[in-house]
């Protein structure tokens, strides 16, 4: 049928739904194992930073995500590449309130989009995270600073505000990823 399997979804059915694979980078502490266990469980949960990976299955409508955060420490990123095959889609968190090293997790996000011959990837959600933190940066400022415009030129991205310690955002980003993919599907077939 000419189409990569292994480039559209990771496709572990469980009850003949296709599992979406979808992949959570960031800075350590952004918060991507809070997003995980707000979207799995409706709660905060109280986090210790990942060493390696944690692999969690979300529902959204018909859709099921399986959805793997893998720690963002600096000796840890290296280990990102290891995940790339199937990937549908890339949730990249933002820290708001951590201007000091927005420029290293723009590099890194770069230096990601750069890989197109390994991340294939063509949806990128933004989750700009912390949202209940005063002076935090603003969904404009993050284009500007990641140059979304430029590095993800060949994707289709998209900035959500969030919190996930109230799960505020968290919802309207899933329902993008959802929409998003299914507009898009057939961009991902080879
Ligand atoms: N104020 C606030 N704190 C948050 C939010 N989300 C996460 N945190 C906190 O940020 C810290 C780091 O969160 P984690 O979810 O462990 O971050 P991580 O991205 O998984 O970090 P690594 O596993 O080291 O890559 C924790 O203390 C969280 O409680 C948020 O929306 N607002
Ligand atoms: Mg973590």
């Amino acid at each position: 049928m000419g189409f990569s399997m292994s480039k559209l979804w990771s496709l572990v059915s469980r009850g003949g739904e296709p599992e979406l694979r979808i992949m959570m980078l960031s800075l350590d502490a952004a918060g991507k194992t809070t997003i995980l266990y707000r979207l799995q469980l409706g709660e905060a949960i109280t986090t210790i930073p990942t060493i390696g990976f944690n692999v969690e299955t979300v529902k959204y409508k018909n859709l099921s995500f399986c959805i793997w955060d893998v720690g963002g420490g600096d000796k840890i990123r290296v280990l990102w590449r290891h995940y790339f095959k199937g990937v549908v889609a890339l949730i990249f968190v933002v820290d708001v309130k951590d201007r000091e090293r927005v420029y290293e997790a723009k590099e890194e996000l770069r230096r990601l989009l750069a890989e197109e011959e390994t991340f294939d990837t063509k949806i990128l959600l933004m989750m700009a995270n912390k949202q209940d933190l005063p002076g935090g940066m603003s969904t404009g400022e993050l284009i500007e600073i990641f140059k979304l415009d430029e590095i993800a030129k060949t994707r289709v991205w998209h900035v959500q505000p969030c919190c996930a310690l109230t799960g505020e955002g968290l919802e309207q980003g899933m329902a993008w990823l959802a929409e998003t993919y299914a507009a898009q599907k057939w961009r991902l077939i080879k």
